[in-house]
């Protein structure tokens, strides 16, 4: 009998701790982080020796779900506000606090498809006086197949885009800039988990051990 009731605490125990994980997704806008790999495809001499062709690239940032388009045109979405930029080139690190108005992320759905990002204030090292002016992300369908609203992606397949493409840009006094291109191999858009959904998660998990260790007893 009392063996009944532990297990039916137990039960009761795992669907509210799904139903709130599952309510509380649903009820709050949702980070999302975007994330990718490759390798260096173009890499000025202006720049050498920091940057070779092959090189390993990886890079990320985050964007809320939620967040609005400011463009009127209704298959031009311009959204603002990516944060917590990080691209790795090599050796070469840089980062991008984000969040203010050339930061952004335009979705076009038109002729072709594309996906661009870019982070105009970037964090990085000079390399041979030039300086770090932009982080970038391009993806492009040239068929114009791959979107059909101008909506915010919540998921990118690489093999929809002839065109994937991350770049930093250098620039140095009046002379010409200078793009460290990388063709990128692969691209993911995943939820980050928030504190809440992870207390929730944590104190079901909590209430689950408990309740093994009364049955158990
Ligand atoms: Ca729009
Ligand atoms: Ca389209």
């Amino acid at each position: 009998m009392k063996k009944n009731i532990l297990k039916g605490l137990f039960t009761l125990a795992i669907a509210s701790s799904v139903i709130l994980g599952f309510s509380y997704q649903r009820a709050d806008a949702v980070p999302l982080i975007v994330s990718f790999e490759g390798s260096v495809s173009t890499a000025p001499v202006e720049l050498a020796p920091a940057f070779t062709v092959g090189d390993n690239v990886s890079g990320s940032f985050i964007i809320e779900s939620s967040t609005s388009d400011s463009d009127a045109d209704p298959n031009l979405g311009l959204y603002i506000g990516p944060t917590d930029f990080n691209f790795l080139f090599g050796s070469y690190a840089a980062t991008a606090a984000g969040g203010s108005p050339g930061d952004s992320v335009l979705v076009r759905n038109l002729a072709f498809d594309s996906y661009g990002v870019n982070a105009v204030r970037p964090v990085g090292s000079d390399v041979n006086g030039y300086f770090l002016t932009n982080l970038g992300l391009y993806l492009q369908d040239s068929t114009g197949t791959v979107f059909n609203t101008d909506a915010l992606p919540t998921s990118l397949n690489l093999g929809d885009f002839d065109i994937a493409e991350a770049t930093l840009t250098f620039q140095h006094g009046t002379l010409p800039s200078q793009n460290v291109i990388a063709t990128v191999s692969s691209i993911q858009v995943q939820a980050v988990p928030e504190p809440g959904t992870l207390l929730l998660l944590g104190s079901g998990l909590a209430g689950l051990a408990f309740f093994r260790r009364r049955l158990r007893a």
